[in-house]
């Protein structure tokens, strides 16, 4: 090489690190000044991974979380009940499509990530791995599940990736309507005749702990946690947002006239909390790997969900470029 490139290299090499190091200065001061991050910023690649894991992560949850209540659609006990229903569920499908929408935005494809999800090399959230057995079902998700979804989600609106944080306004205010109606649900059946009462009692005592689960492992025991914290993605460890949803929801319950499944929980004086008793993390750990009630079941049903509406895909593309030869021969005419 000739000794004038040879020196320009060397001088471009010794640069490079130096324009990364600005570039992730800039990135932090944005971060400590919780100025937006953007698609077109620069950020460091740990970071873009982070967001594409959780984001995806959360938008593979909703679409799978059609499920368990996609099954309650035919037996709903009245048309206003099989309604209000649907709606839920298509609002589910809606926050899946924003949030895949947002994961798109970090240079992901979205046929890439649903294929990550159907191999089994994305996760979802662990509580849709549980069977909905009765109608009261569709209560204690709407109630834990919403509710556990809401007590976690609130603080991602001021997620510091912008996509994300302004897809989660939205999305919350549709989990706030879920978690009202899945309230009202086993308000009405907890009302109701001792049977209708006993069925929304069982459905709490199956998907309570289940839904503390949904927040994460204990904050020892998080991988991300400190990181996700530091890049301003998470504003509270799991244990912290776990705590602050049991003391939103025991008042609700003792109001429900419904027991939590848990002879531990008490109102500690002192702390200003409810004390709860030892969550199951092997259950945990049991779920996310794969070995839950309905893990299969929901993966295998996504797939084919999936194959099935490849001729829908197929068909929007086809019109979407057959519209876009008339524009381009209508500008051109
Ligand atoms: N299930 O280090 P951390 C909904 C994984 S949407 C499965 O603490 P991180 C709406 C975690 O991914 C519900 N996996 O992780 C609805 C990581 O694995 P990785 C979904 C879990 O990310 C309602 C490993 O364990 N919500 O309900 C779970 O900092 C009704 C270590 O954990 C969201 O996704 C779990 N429960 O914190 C729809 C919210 N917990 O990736 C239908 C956004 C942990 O290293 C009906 N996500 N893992 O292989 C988050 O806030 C966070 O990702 C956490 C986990 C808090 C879930």
């Amino acid at each position: 090489m000739h000794d004038d490139a040879l020196s320009e290299t060397r001088s471009e090499s010794r640069s490079a690190p130096t324009a990364e190091a600005e570039l992730e200065r800039r990135f932090e001061a944005m971060i400590a000044d919780e100025v937006r991050i953007e698609p077109r910023d620069w950020m460091p690649e740990g970071y873009r991974r982070t967001l594409v894991r959780q984001i995806a992560q959360h938008a593979h949850s909703e679409i799978i979380g059609m499920q368990p209540e996609g099954n309650w659609i035919t037996r709903a006990p009245s048309l206003r009940r099989k309604a209000i229903l649907i709606a839920k569920v298509q609002d589910e499908a809606g926050h899946g499509l924003y949030l895949y929408s947002a994961a798109e935005t970090l240079g992901i494809d979205r046929e890439d990530l649903l294929d990550l999800l159907h191999t089994g090399r994305q996760k979802y959230s662990s509580i849709f791995n549980y069977p909905t057995l009765t109608w009261a079902d569709m209560g204690a998700i709407g109630w834990l599940v919403d509710g556990a979804a809401i007590m976690n989600q609130v603080p991602l609106c001021r997620c510091s990736y912008g996509p994300y944080g302004r897809a989660m306004v939205r999305i919350c205010k549709e989990e706030s309507f879920h978690q009202r109606q899945g309230f009202e649900i086993l308000h009405t059946l907890s009302h109701g005749t001792p049977a209708q009462k006993a069925m929304a009692q069982d459905a709490v005592n199956r998907f309570w702990w289940p839904s503390l689960m949904m927040f994460g492992p204990p904050d020892a025991a998080s991988t991300h946690s400190a990181q996700s914290a530091a890049w301003g993605i998470k504003r509270f460890g799991n244990d912290e947002l776990r705590q602050r949803f049991v003391d939103m929801t025991v008042p609700q319950a003792q109001a429900l006239g419904l027991t939590l499944p848990d002879p531990d929980l008490r109102w500690d004086e002192r702390s200003g909390h409810w004390r709860f008793g030892a969550v199951d993390w092997d259950e945990l750990d049991r779920v996310i790997r794969g070995d839950g009630p309905c893990n299969a079941q929901r993966v295998e049903r996504r797939r084919t969900a999936h194959e099935d509406g490849a001729w829908v895909r197929d068909s929007a593309e086809a019109y979407a470029a057959k519209h876009a030869d008339t524009t381009r021969a209508t500008a051109a005419a």
